[in-house]
């Protein structure tokens, strides 16, 4: 899974069309939500908007970033490259690997 907190600094709306972690074979962005049954299902999504000054929580019950292909060499501690392709370019940044056990201190909402 992918995490992330994606920064619309700009006035431009724009959106998320894909995204890639190096060394990985595909990453695909799915939704959360649950069906009749209470039971959490994943969708896939095309894009997701990101308007000006908006903020995008990539995060453990919405939106996130469904890994395939991820190579044994990563280790937690490692970082990796991770590229989002938006609507108006592309935007690199570093993402941490992580064990499960870490992920709800890890994306937890920031104290601001
Ligand atoms: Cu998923």
């Amino acid at each position: 899974m992918l995490y992330a907190e994606v920064v619309n600094a700009t006035e431009i709306a724009s959106k998320i069309t894909g995204v890639e972690v190096d060394g990985t074979k595909r990453t695909m962005l799915h939704t959360t939500s649950r069906d009749s049954g209470g039971r959490e299902i994943m969708t896939m999504v095309e894009s997701v908007p990101l308007a000006p000054r908006a903020t995008i929580r990539i995060a453990p019950g919405g939106i996130h970033g469904m890994i395939e292909g991820l190579p044994a060499t990563l280790h937690r501690g490692d970082s990796v490259r991770v590229t989002f392709h938006l609507a108006t370019g592309s935007v690199s940044a570093f993402a941490r690997v992580a064990d499960y056990a870490d992920v709800d201190s890890l994306t937890s909402p920031r104290k601001r």
